[in-house]
Order: C-alpha cells, then structure tokens, then sequence
C-alpha cells in the first residue's frame, strides 16, 4: 500500500479529530523517519517534545524490551521493583521530594489540580468546595473536560460544555494581573512557563520569577506545566531554571516515556503531595513497570548524553542562523533552546503551506494556529544536521517569497 491508500482508510475509519500533513511514517531511527513510499525525512517536531532522545533510541528500546520479559503491569494494588526505583532517580535529578505518576499529559495536570485543591483545604484552609486555580489566556493543558474548562480556544471547547468550576482566566505575561486575580480562596497559579501551542510565547525576563515571588507572598501553589518545556528542550532541565527557581509543583510528560511509551508525573514536596491518602487518588497504569523501566533509561539518556547541554547551544546557534533569513514573509524568530517558533506575517498565505512545502523537501515541522511555524527537533540533533535543515528551510522561504 501507498501513501494515498493509507490516508484513504484513516479517513474512512478514523474519527477526524486531526488534520496531520500527508506523510505516512513506518520506520524512524534518531532524527529521521521514512514513509511507506521510501521517502527519508528530519523530524523537526519530535512528536511535539515526545521524542526528544530520538526515535528508537536504541538504550530505551533495550530498557523497553527488557522489562517486557519480566513484568509489565501489576496495578497499584501490588508493588513493583521499578517505580520505586523511577521515583527515587525522579526527585534525586530534579530536587523534588516525591513524584506522582500518572500516563498523560492532561491526567497529570488534573492530577496537579487535584493536588493543589486539596493542599488548599487541609493547609491553607480554604473553605470546602471554594478553592480557585488560576490559568492563563491561551493555555494548553489538555484535552479533557476539567482542563478544557479553562482553555481560551474556542476549538477545544465548542459543544463540549458544561464546564468545570472554579478556574480563573488571566492574561499570560502579566504580573499584576495574577495580584489582581488572587483571593484568600486561590489554591494555585497554573501556568506554562513559555506558552507553546499559543505560538511558543517566552514571556518577559522576570515574569516567571515575579509571578512566584506573589504566589508565595499569597501562600499560593506556582503549578508549572513542563509536560513542553521540561526535560531539556528549551536548554535547562526545566523552563523555570532560566529564571533560577523551583515551581511548587512540576507537571512532566512527553519525553520521559523517551517517545516509546506514554508516562506522565507530578513533582513536588512532601508537604504538597503528602495530602494525598490511600485511595484517594490513582490509575490502573500509572507507575507500571514498562513505563517506569522506559522512563528510567529515558531520563538516563538525556543525562548521559547531556542533552539539556546540546538543546541550549544548538538552539543558541540554529535561532541567530535562523535570523538571517530575509523574507517579506517572516515577522519575528524567537525560541528558548530547541523550542523555536517562526512567526509569519498574516499576508504570508498562512503557515500551513510553508509546513507542506518543507515536508516536500524533507522537513517534518507543524504549524500552530495559524501564523507560526513550530521548529523542535530530538536534542540529539548536531550542527550539521541544523545545517542541512536550514537549507532547506532558506529554499522554501525563497521559493514561496512570491
Ligand atoms: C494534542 C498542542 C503541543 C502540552 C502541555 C499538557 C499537554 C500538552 C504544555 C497534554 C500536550 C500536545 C497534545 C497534542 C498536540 C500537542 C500540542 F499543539 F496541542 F498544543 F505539544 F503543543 N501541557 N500537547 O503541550 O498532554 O495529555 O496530550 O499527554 O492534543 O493534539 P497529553
């Protein structure tokens, strides 16, 4: 079967909840992938961050097939020889002192909802049932109904309603909006320390750290979504050590399943995640042993192969060789390590058709909205590879100048 055959059935069977570019991949290897026609390609989005070691890594592969002949899944009703052991590597890497695992993105950051709700009763007492979370305008957080409840994006919430209570709307990039918003019933500020799906927005320099410094000053929990942003890819562990502080409460997903297998956690203190009691919280599959044996040889590569080191300065120097693009099309380059965004000026004709063109010379990327290329490569990508990239990124802007 070809190309066009596969798409045929996807459309017939599957629901149409996407509107992916038309390549069909069946085999990837680091940074490459190849389609049922035998066309090669660099994957420039790295399944939005899930992949930042690289397809198949060949150790995470190694981990994976390991753990499969020896136990795969025991619920949380029995104990496994390896969440112990991810929890325990977890919090030694990142400073935490204890990790709650779930498998997606979305589930984790409910789950740190959950955390914040509940820390916001018994400790900061909240009377029950009005504890508020505030988010920002154009957030991404996921796809189910409680994170919805406070998404911006019309798209993600038409005909989906009724809605979760108690979240409050911010604008991102605003200190005194977050002051403004704060009442003695504020359990937490969520947000994504740089807004991806908006655009990869990086906010103001200070505004991370001053949002913290007013969450504190308010006994408020500084939830950050690193599910993006966490684990390397814009060239510190996470996002929020660009500007020198630890969040509360970190949410990670994505790449610490090494894109081979979904896992997601939160981490915080013993004093944040110590509300939680037996049975009050959990998930068949969170903590299983695959996934915590995947995770493990995950994070181990991206010490190993000081991957947080190589998406800081190859991000560095892709963003400057980036800026020398001339195009009439172009409004402003801007990133942080290996996040970039390449936003196009509304007369451009739409990002879309720049991510199509690119695919047609070998580059895998992915629009956001409309106006803004997204540019993630796997952090294990060299200059030379950057290089080859750009080129053809420089071809395409030539060629659609007119
Ligand atoms: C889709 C976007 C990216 C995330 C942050 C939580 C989640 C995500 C910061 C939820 C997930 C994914 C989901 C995927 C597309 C993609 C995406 F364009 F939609 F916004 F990456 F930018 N927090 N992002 O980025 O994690 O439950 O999916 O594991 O939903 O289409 P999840």
């Amino acid at each position: 079967m070809h190309t066009k055959n596969y798409i045929a059935v996807e459309d017939k069977y599957g629901a149409h909840n996407y509107h992916p570019l038309d390549v069909v991949i069946t085999k990837a290897k680091g940074i490459w992938v190849w389609d049922v026609d035998g066309r090669k390609y660099l994957d420039f989005l790295s399944a939005y961050s899930a992949v930042n070691q690289g397809h198949c890594h060949p150790r995470i592969i190694k981990a994976l097939k390991s753990q499969l002949d020896h136990v795969t899944l025991t619920s949380r009703a029995f104990r496994n020889d390896q969440w112990p052991m991810l929890a325990k590597e977890l919090c030694q890497m990142t400073g935490y002192d204890m990790v709650l695992p779930m498998n997606s993105g979305a589930e984790a950051v409910e789950t740190a909802i959950k955390t914040s709700r509940k820390w916001g009763y018994q400790k900061k007492g909240i009377p029950q049932d009005q504890a508020e979370v505030i988010a920002c305008e154009n957030n991404f957080h996921g796809r189910t109904i409680a994170v919805i409840s406070f998404s911006t994006e019309p798209l993600y919430r038409r005909d989906f309603g009724p809605f979760a209570p108690g979240f409050k709307i911010i604008p991102f990039n605003d200190v005194e909006a977050l002051e403004k918003a704060i009442t003695p019933n504020t359990a937490a500020f969520l947000v994504e320390p740089y807004q991806a799906e908006a655009g990869i927005l990086i906010p103001a320099e200070g505004y991370l750290k001053r949002t913290k410094e007013i969450c504190e000053k308010n006994n408020v929990l500084f939830i950050a979504d690193e599910i993006q942003t966490g684990l390397g890819r814009t060239g510190k562990l996470f996002a929020c050590e660009h500007e020198g502080f630890k969040p509360d409460v970190a949410v990670i997903g994505k790449s610490l399943g090494g894109g081979c297998y979904p896992i997601s956690a939160v981490l915080s203190t013993n004093e944040i995640l110590g509300v939680f009691k037996p049975g009050e919280h959990g998930s068949t599959f969170g903590g299983n042993p695959l996934a915590c044996a995947v995770a493990r040889e995950a994070l181990c590569v991206i010490k190993d192969e000081k991957l947080v080191q190589n998406a800081a300065k190859q991000g560095r120097y892709f963003i400057k060789k980036l800026r020398t693009i001339k195009s009439k099309h172009i409004k402003d380059v801007r990133g942080k390590g290996l996040l970039i965004g390449v936003e196009l000026k509304p007369e451009a004709g739409g990002a879309r058709r720049f991510c199509e063109a690119l695919k047609d010379v070998g580059l895998l990327c992915k629009e956001t909205h409309e106006q803004v290329i997204r540019f993630a490569p796997p952090l294990i990508i060299k200059k030379e590879e950057l290089d080859w990239a750009f080129d053809r990124i420089k071809e395409v802007f030539n060629k659609l100048e007119n």
